[in-house]
């Protein structure tokens, strides 16, 4: 009797999830990005629409040209207007995108930010000004940054002077990077002299000349963290350019294809890869959990792999390249 009661239960499960799948392909969500045309939100956006595929609903990728609140606002505004279901975004400042954000959440809009976060990260617990998006979904940014300092401290042999190249101050990703690089050198790499932080406003060929005038100031400099990716891209091309690959260590945040190839070509000593295709799978899932009345975490974290002459021809490495 039971035996039957159950596949009862279990055929009306069945056909109550194919009923629910039918209305799923009404639902929207939007994912707006830091900027469109970096490998690392393309990929974020492959892992976003495996998950759209295997819900049957649609996500729209829509962001700005450059990383930069003042662009990135207009664009959310647009998205807003639309009246998608959910928003995922990376804000592109974590202050400055807080009033923005709000505006999609007035409007009854759940937001979930990915990769980058407004305020204080911390959601949900009613602190903050910034505490009304319902999840985080991003890779441990200052434990990153920490690997990157331990690689970098095994390849200049525990002593010398370095830098970090980096973006610009504001943003919770990279400020949380130099943050774990700098404490991972402070407390355990006390021979390692960390020099100024050389801001790029993610232009990569700015990234490039100020390691020339880093090296002028400094011809002793031995490595260089480039916190993202057009930091890493551009401080591998100025210690190219400088003739300097033999004597300078680069230690780059984020995959994209050049970037392994520079590891392949002995450039770039190592990269901390991220895994955005989870943040963007897991953003939806959550989005869509959220959507069909569930309880998500407030916050989920994303791996990361090091990459490195050691495994950058491995088959398991593969798939942890960006997509361009
Ligand atoms: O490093 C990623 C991302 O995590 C960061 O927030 C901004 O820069 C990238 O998009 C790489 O360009």
């Amino acid at each position: 009797m039971k035996k039957i009661i159950a596949s009862i239960a279990l055929a009306a499960a069945i056909g109550s999830g194919s009923a629910a799948l039918a209305q799923d392909e009404d639902i929207t969500i939007a994912l707006v990005p830091g900027l469109t045309t970096d490998a690392f939100y393309i990929t974020m956006n492959r892992g976003a629409q495996v998950a759209a595929e295997a819900l049957g609903i649609t996500v729209e990728f829509q962001g700005a040209e450059e990383f930069d609140p003042v662009l990135q606002t207009p664009v959310l505004d647009a998205v807003i207007a639309r009246g998608p279901d959910a928003i995922l975004v990376a804000p592109t400042d974590s202050t400055q995108m807080i009033e923005p954000l709000r505006r999609a959440s007035d409007a009854g809009i759940p937001i979930i930010t990915v990769d980058t976060f407004i305020d204080d990260g911390s959601y949900q617990d009613g602190s903050g000004d910034g505490d009304f998006p319902l999840a985080y979904i991003a890779s441990d940014n200052i434990g990153g940054g920490r690997m990157a300092a331990r690689a970098m401290a095994e390849a200049i042999g525990g002593e010398g002077a370095v830098y970090v190249s980096n973006l610009r101050p504001g943003i919770s990703t990279t400020d949380q990077r130099e943050e774990g690089f700098k404490a991972e050198m402070a407390e355990n790499f006390p021979d390692i002299q960390v020099l100024d932080t050389q801001y790029n406003e993610n232009d990569a060929s700015l990234a490039a000349s100020q390691f020339q005038a880093v090296l002028a100031r400094n011809p002793e400099v031995k490595g260089v963290f480039g916190a993202n990716l057009f930091s890493a891209l551009g401080a591998g091309n100025g210690v190219e350019s400088a003739g300097k690959s033999e004597d300078v260590t680069v230690i780059a945040f984020d995959a994209p294809g050049s970037i392994v190839n520079n590891i392949s070509s002995g450039l770039v000593d190592a990269a901390i890869a991220q895994h955005p295709a989870e943040i963007g799978y897991f953003g939806v899932m959550a989005a869509y959990a959220h959507l069909k009345g569930e309880s998500i975490p407030t916050t989920i974290g994303t791996g990361f792999t090091v990459i490195d002459a050691e495994n950058v021809d491995d088959e398991a490495t593969q798939k942890f390249i960006y997509s361009e």
